[in-house]
């Protein structure tokens, strides 16, 4: 392909797009249809029959045999003019993963230049059209490397695909004697849906802010872009409130089973929110209300309708705990919750929970969902609750979380949208096994499989999928203790999550997700991730 193949229109594009595209010929020109990489360019031993291990599976791949590219000390990594900032940062998270001497630094071109030979180039192309705001376009040729995206998103997640054409050895920053090659050919990628969550009960036993951080390098790995934290239940309340100061006082202080609990200042919860910014991954704050509310009431006697607060809770049962919704005290109570938090996240969501109240009237719970949306959207959030709230008179623009038999339909049929948490495929606290010691079991046991298994384009009855926005795989921590607890549910069920949200449905498949996953089993270890070794996966030896 060269320029001169180009329509009229493409012709007339910005000297940006040109540069993109001169970028991209040698790489266009080498491709061939799919076929398995063999000899040195391929990292795999066990692929998917399109010969390659990307999870999730991009949109298109098309691999050509031959030398590939070889990162080594002449590697140059530049930037085309005219990036945003972030652009900067996602060149440098590219740089230190591999592991490039300083002499490499990115560097942005001035206009008009063109990258030296042996470059991975980053390009924003506002113009290309098949790519939407997130995916990206990757030319692996042997003297050069071109990422182009429309966004800085995009080129990120075209880098976690970088990574993945990578050895495992990638994930070894200061091995000796490594050989960083990634076969030649083209991957043209776009996410299925928008929304692709994680989501951790940091409230039931508390996480500390370094293992979140944790969690995030392996959700942007996977090209997950919403972290939802659940900061509040009965057992704990773990976000510091300065006008309400009692609610980590004593509503922090414990978890279940009695242990100390805890809580992010505002200070280590914005450090948090930069981070996942940085990885291009929203934070969903959630403030369980108006049940899972003890560690509040406990905190607040004004709360409670009798106006005693109760002792603070350690057990696992759901249900028994609700605000006071007829006090206008609660009302500023959560007013100065959501102004709080609101303040600290760029993020458009606001979590309200709303799940299992079983001590309000049907009218008492109504009235309240939709007074809280009134403040939810007058601090400048969108609403999000779990699939009860679906009856509630609530506008279309919130958002309803489907987990387990709600009427999601009943905001399907206003115009609003849906994620789909179903607790069968979804719920990364469930057993994958009768032997397996942590997790509950009330929806069922879910083995990687059963979670892969979820179509979101037909999953609820009657819901098309333009109504979806997406998926999210929850992880409750009334079993998980420590981090390691909490890695070995999530892993890997959490990639099968990413697949189901991230990949068209002509890319998927379980024969050929199951061998690409095989080979994370090495790159999950080198990432010091405790994963369970699912008997359903034919894991290197
Ligand atoms: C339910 C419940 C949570 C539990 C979880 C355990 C929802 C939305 N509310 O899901 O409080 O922790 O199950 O699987």
């Amino acid at each position: 392909m060269t320029l001169s193949a180009l329509s009229p229109t493409s012709r007339r594009r910005s000297w940006r797009t040109s540069l993109v595209l001169v970028l991209l010929a040698p790489a266009l020109a080498s491709c061939r249809p799919a076929t398995p990489v063999a000899g040195p360019a391929g990292p795999f031993t066990a692929r998917d029959s399109r010969g390659h291990s990307i999870v999730p599976a991009p949109l298109s791949v098309q691999l050509a045999g031959g030398e590939g590219f070889t990162v080594d000390s002449t590697t140059q990594i530049a930037i085309a003019g005219g990036a945003p900032p972030e652009v900067d940062f996602v060149a440098q998270q590219l740089f230190d993963m591999l592991g490039l001497p300083v002499t490499s630094r990115p560097r942005r071109l001035v206009e008009g230049e063109m990258p030296a030979p042996r470059s991975i180039a980053l390009a924003i192309d506002a113009g290309n059209s098949t790519v939407g705001d997130e995916g990206y376009e990757l030319n692996v040729a042997t003297d050069r490397v071109t990422l182009a995206a429309r966004s800085a998103a995009g080129l990120f997640h075209g880098v976690q695909t970088i990574r993945q054409l990578l050895p495992v050895s990638v994930e070894y920053p200061a091995a000796v004697g490594r050989v960083l090659r990634m076969p030649a050919g083209r991957v043209v990628d776009v996410p299925r849906f928008a929304w692709r969550g994680a989501m951790l009960d940091v409230s039931r036993h508390f996480l500390s802010a370094d293992d979140v951080k944790r969690y995030i390098d392996v959700m942007a790995l996977y090209k997950l872009n919403r972290l939802h934290l659940h900061l509040s239940d009965d057992q704990g309340w773990r976000i510091e409130i300065k006008s309400r100061p009692n609610l980590t006082v004593v509503g922090g202080s414990t978890q279940v089973g009695g242990g100390p609990g805890g809580f992010y200042t505002q200070a280590q919860f914005a450090d948090l929110v930069a981070y996942a910014t940085q990885r291009f991954i929203t934070v969903v704050p959630e403030i369980d209300m108006p049940g899972h509310t003890n560690a509040a009431l406990a905190s607040y006697a004004e709360l409670n309708c009798d106006g005693v607060a109760p002792p603070v809770y350690t057990g696992i049962r759901v249900g028994f705990s609700t605000l006071c919704v007829e006090r206008e005290t609660t009302y500023a109570f959560i007013d100065d919750v959501v102004r709080e938090i609101g303040g600290l996240i760029p993020g458009p969501y606001f979590h309200v929970g709303g799940d299992e109240v079983e001590k309000l009237t049907a009218p008492q719970y109504r009235r309240f969902i939709e007074r809280v949306e009134g403040i939810v959207r007058a601090r400048g959030k969108t609403m999000i609750g779990w699939g009860e709230i679906a009856p509630a008179n609530i506008s279309a623009s919130s958002i309803v979380q489907h987990w387990h038999n709600d009427s999601s339909q009943l905001h399907v049929a206003r115009g609003g949208r849906v994620i789909l948490s179903p607790a069968k495929h979804m719920y990364l606290d469930m057993k994958y096994d009768s032997t397996t010691m942590l997790g509950l079991r009330w929806a069922g046991l879910v083995e990687v499989r059963d979670a892969y298994a979820l179509d979101p384009g037909t999953y609820i009855p009657g819901v098309p999928e333009s109504a979806i926005l997406g998926v999210e795989g929850p992880l409750w921590s009334e079993t998980l203790v420590k981090r390691q607890d909490f890695e070995y549910m999530a892993f890997p069920r959490l990639a099968a999550v990413a697949e189901v949200g991230w990949s068209a449905a002509s890319a998927r498949g379980w024969d050929g997700f199951r061998l690409r996953l095989a080979e994370h089993g090495p790159r999950l270890q080198a990432l010091g991730i405790n994963f369970y070794r699912s008997g359903q996966i034919p894991w290197p030896r």
